[in-house]
């Protein structure tokens, strides 16, 4: 009956919502990878909730298509028992990918831009869901001269470093890249102008290039609770974002609590700050932005989409999110769409993290400080292990807004003493390769800082490999018991498990029966067992930037071969399997 059913199916076909609205799906002439003939229909306007299925005029039949592809906008949608289900209103072109008990849908947002490589769709929320995503700080403080880790120029992490950096991670967060005060950049004084002290904007462009061609997306930090004067204290550079406006900003868009009111040192600038109040703190070391100002707002959302589309940044770090109310997050991610953003929310208490990502109507991540205070500082530096269990954003269930971190360019190492104090009191003492024995295998983001990469990365890589084979992810669900000198974890992901022992009584060195050993070390055992064989992380790359080379993972435009019995395809000098993942 089946096999009759399949006989009577033909052209033409179409996207039906709610049983009575259809959409004419045309065929593509393209098969994709899989031998599969592809149809598309597109600007299908679709509503929360709204039920999608495909039909079949010739047999007069609609049927289901449980599988959504993920590398689509397969977030906004649900698979149901009689059809998928919109999650989230939009208007979206979806293509219908047919072959015999193998059919799929792949979804893309119509408005979803493309071209020129890079991520520049939309995506609804910047916390992706059940995210395996690993984070790399790509720089520490001043690392723009050598300060002990090597240099971290443009230059020098596209020379040698970037191909590397882009196959083992998922988001590379850069430093601030607009022209500014100099060093590290956190006074930024013209953000439209991409020329500073880690080089230029060309420079910038094929270091993101060669990131995106090896499988990463770049996270950009975003300093905009504040910003340098280009001449005395309240003359502004202007600010030009091409398509998406230029903007000439005055010392009536500097709040007026900043201490450009006050201090002498301001001279004929003193009490020009004619903006609002500043809804969150004021940083003393540059003139604070009232963003309560539309003007303000409106220069940001085009800096960001600038950003986005043009300079083909995929996501946002958020400097300094004490400094202004976090509404504000919420709103410029809205209006940028970026895949992920976090926001730098210096607080240790759990409680008060919630509450911010809360304010930005949970649309971030934010950096667990929770997690690094209670589990890291307090815990593994400490030998207290019991620490570990139930820690920051982790232990309240929130992995999936959660970005874990140990140290980063204010906490490791500065020379102004301006955080670190002379003894350099705020680095962290402890076992660092334990730390990251843990955050490795736990849920959320975690985020590797470039000295620990530099001086471990022979331990790092089996367990980012361990997290990618066994599909770990933001959300896992976490087994663990603690004790007096142990930690001890299981994490199941998509593809199997994580055994992770920590502290000198947790047995780590002995690996558990029916697993597979990652890493061990001092103090710490990774161990992990799949329910299918995967390769490693390094060498199933899906290419951020597959748009440059002309494939959509959908729709594979290119030549077919087969190899070993595997099927590929070849783009120019590119070759992906069938998954999309670039394999040469
Ligand atoms: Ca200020
Ligand atoms: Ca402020």
């Amino acid at each position: 009956m089946v096999l009759g059913t399949i006989a009577l199916m033909a052209e033409p076909f179409y996207v039906r919502v709610n049983g009575n609205k259809d959409y004419a799906a045309e065929n593509t002439g393209e098969q994709d990878f899989q031998g599969r003939t592809q149809y598309a229909a597109y600007n299908v306007a679709l509503a929360a909730g709204d039920k999608v299925t495909c039909y079949d005029e010739g047999s007069g039949a609609a049927w289901n298509i449980p599988v959504i592809d993920q590398y689509g906008a397969y977030r906004n949608f649900s698979v149901g028992s009689d059809a998928i289900v919109c999650q989230t209103a939009g208007t979206y072109d979806m293509y219908i990918k047919m072959k015999y008990q193998d059919d799929m849908w792949y979804i893309e947002e119509s408005n979803g831009g493309g071209g020129g490589g890079g991520d520049t769709k939309t995506y609804s929320n910047a916390a992706p869901e059940r995210s395996t995503d690993v984070m790399f700080q790509a720089f520490y403080w001043d690392s723009y001269q050598d300060r002990g880790y090597g240099r971290t120029k443009w230059i020098d992490l596209n020379d040698g470093q970037a191909e590397e950096i882009g196959q083992w991670f998922d988001l590379v967060w850069l430093p601030p890249m607009s022209k500014s005060t100099g060093g590290t950049g956190y006074h930024p004084v013209q953000y439209s102008s991409l020329d500073g002290d880690w080089g230029t904007k060309s420079r910038l462009a094929a270091l993101i290039s060669t990131l995106h061609q090896n499988g990463a997306r770049v996270v950009a930090d975003i300093v905009i609770n504040h910003a340098a004067s280009s001449i005395g204290w309240c003359t502004f550079a202007k600010q030009n974002f091409g398509s998406y406006g230029s903007f000439e900003p005055t010392a009536a868009w500097i709040c007026k609590t900043d201490e450009m009111n006050t201090d002498s040192k301001a001279g004929d600038c003193r009490g020009k700050a004619t903006g609002g109040n500043d809804d969150g703190e004021n940083w003393d070391g540059a003139r604070d932005w009232d963003h309560t100002n539309a003007q303000v707002r409106a220069m940001f959302k085009a800096y960001l989409q600038w950003l986005r589309n043009d300079i083909h940044i995929d996501g946002f770090r958020y400097d300094f999110c004490k400094g202004f109310h976090n509404s504000h997050i919420n709103e410029y991610n809205t209006a940028s769409g970026p895949y992920f953003s976090v926001m730098e929310y210096w607080d240790g208490n759990v409680n008060t993290l919630q509450s911010h990502l809360n304010d930005a109507n949970w649309n971030t991540c934010t950096f667990d400080f929770a997690t690094k205070y209670t589990a890291f500082n307090e815990g593994i530096a400490s030998g207290n292990y019991g620490k570990l269990k139930g820690a920051g954003l982790l232990g309240a269930g929130k992995g999936r807004y959660a970005v874990t971190f140990l140290d980063s360019h204010d906490s490791f190492q500065r020379d102004d003493n301006e955080f670190c104090g002379k003894n350099n009191s705020m680095k962290y003492p402890g076992k660092i390769q334990q730390c990251y024995a843990y955050m490795l295998s736990m849920p959320g983001i975690p985020c590797v800082f470039y000295p620990h990469w530099v001086k471990f990365k022979a331990q790092l890589k089996p367990m980012i490999n361990a997290r990618y084979k066994t599909g770990v992810h933001s959300e896992s669900a976490v087994s663990d018991e603690a004790g007096n000198g142990y930690y001890k974890a299981t994490i199941t992901g998509t593809n199997g498990e994580i055994r992770v022992l920590i502290g000198p009584n947790s047995g780590y060195a002995t690996t558990p029966a029916g697993y597979t050993k990652a890493v061990t070390g001092d103090g710490y055992g990774v161990y992990y067992k799949l329910n299918s064989p995967r390769g490693d992380k390094n060498q199933n790359r899906h290419p951020q930037g597959i748009e440059e080379v002309g494939i959509q993972p959908s729709a594979v435009r290119g030549e077919k071969f087969i190899e070993n019995g595997q099927l590929y395809i070849r783009c120019g000098e590119q070759v992906f399997d069938i998954f999309g993942h670039k394999v040469k």
